[in-house]
């Protein structure tokens, strides 16, 4: 079978909730990816930064082969001898001593919001069912009705009413609008620290310590959903730690895995997770010990391998060169280690287009928000594998 023929089955069968680029994968290693034709090409998507440790690492499906023989999944009903150690040494790596398991990114933030709320409502003392969650514009948080209730896309949201109360939305970035918006009702404040889908959108230079300080001052809950920029993307474990903060609850997923199953998790304190009780909430997947296996492996690799500061060197070194770009078409080139977006003029019609040019150039790429290029390859990237991809989106971006 060609492509065309994968295309028209999966178009013939599948719900059209995409809009993928027409190339379909067959392998991917490290930074390559190769069609069903045998053609090869750079990914710089990495799953939306789930594959931030390079596709099929090697020790990654090692330990997911050899647990996979073991036992894949006990449920929460009894105990394993895999979830112990990830609980250590997720604590270990990053100092927050109460960790709950689950799968999917979303559910890694509903357990948030759940969290937050039960302490909102039996630790911070406001009123059952009332109080509120502060949230940004342009956020994403995942697809499920209570994320999308905060969401200020319209698409994400259209037709899919009645929506959850109880969130108000402020501009990303604006500290004041957090101040006056924040009440003696206000729970919690959840906050991308760089946003991924509205764009590449980095706040300005001390935003989420002043945040930080402003929830600490209110007893509000300062949330991080550190699910796409979290874990070496941005150039260090946590985009949060540029501001040299600690949230009161992260929220990790995608490369938690390193892209070979899903596992996300929230990691807190006694204080805020210790108001679940056993039966408050749960998962049939989650903390199973297949995905913990595996995200234990995930974690050995992203620091034996010095992932995190490749992310922070490749991703100047990248950056850099992509700002030497003089095109008619870019508004601005940002980013934060290696995750970068290229923001362009509304005049260039549109990111996609870009991004089928650069398919040609074999190099795969995803548009965000119409007119921003994401770039946020896999952290194992060399410089070398820069360089020779560097030509080929020059080319691109100097079309007509
Ligand atoms: C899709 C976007 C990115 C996330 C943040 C929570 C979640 C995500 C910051 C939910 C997930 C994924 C979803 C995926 C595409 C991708 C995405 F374009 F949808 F918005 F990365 F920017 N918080 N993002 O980025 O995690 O439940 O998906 O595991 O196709 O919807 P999830």
């Amino acid at each position: 079978m060609q492509t065309k023929d994968f295309i028209e089955l999966e178009e013939k069968y599948g719900a059209h909730n995409y809009n993928p680029l027409d190339v379909v994968i067959e392998k991917g290693k490290g930074v390559w990816l190769y069609d069903v034709e045998g053609n090869k090409y750079l990914d710089c998507l990495a799953a939306y930064s789930a594959v931030n440790q390079g596709h099929c690492h090697p020790r990654i499906i090692n330990a997911l082969k050899t647990q996979a023989e073991r036992v894949t999944l006990t449920s929460r009903a009894f105990r394993n001898d895999q979830l112990p150690f990830l609980y250590k040494e997720l604590y270990e790596l990053t100092g927050y001593d109460m960790i709950l398991p689950m799968n999917s990114g979303a559910e890694a933030v509903e357990t948030a919001l759940k969290a937050a709320r039960k302490w909102g409502h039996k630790i911070k003392g406001i009123k059952a069912d009332s109080g509120d969650i502060i949230a940004c514009r342009n956020n994403f948080a995942g697809r499920t009705i209570t994320t999308i209730s905060f969401s200020t896309e319209e698409q994400y949201k259209d037709g899919f009413g009645p929506f959850t109360k109880g969130f108000k939305v402020i501009p990303f970035g604006d500290t004041e609008a957090l101040e006056k918006v924040i009440n003696k009702d206000t729970i919690a404040f959840l906050v991308e620290p760089i946003q991924g889908e509205g764009g590449v959108i980095i706040p300005p230079e001390g935003y989420l310590k002043k945040c930080f300080d402003i929830c600490k001052r209110n007893k509000v809950l300062f949330i991080t959903d550190e699910i796409q920029t979290g874990l070496g993307r941005t150039g260090k474990l946590f985009a949060h730690q540029y501001d040299n903060i600690k949230p009161d609850m992260v929220i990790i997923g995608k490369a938690l895995s390193g892209g070979c199953y899903p596992v996300s998790a929230v990691l807190s304190s006694k204080e805020i997770l210790g108001v679940f009780n056993p039966g408050d909430h749960g998962s049939t997947f989650g903390g199973n010990p297949l995905g913990a296996a595996v995200a234990r492996e995930s974690l050995r690799v992203l620091i034996e391998e010095n992932l995190i500061e490749n992310s922070r060197i490749s991703g100047e070194y990248f950056l850099n060169k992509l700002k030497e770009i003089k095109s008619r078409h870019i508004k601005e080139v940002r980013g934060r280690g290696l995750f970068i977006g290229i923001e362009l003029f509304p005049e260039a019609g549109g990111a996609r287009r870009f991004c089928k040019s650069l398919m040609q150039n074999r190099i795969l790429c995803k548009e965000t928000h119409d007119n921003v290029i994401r770039i946020a390859p896999p952290l194992v990237i060399t410089k070398a594998e820069i360089d020779e991809a560097f030509p080929k989106i020059k080319e691109v971006l100097l079309m007509d």
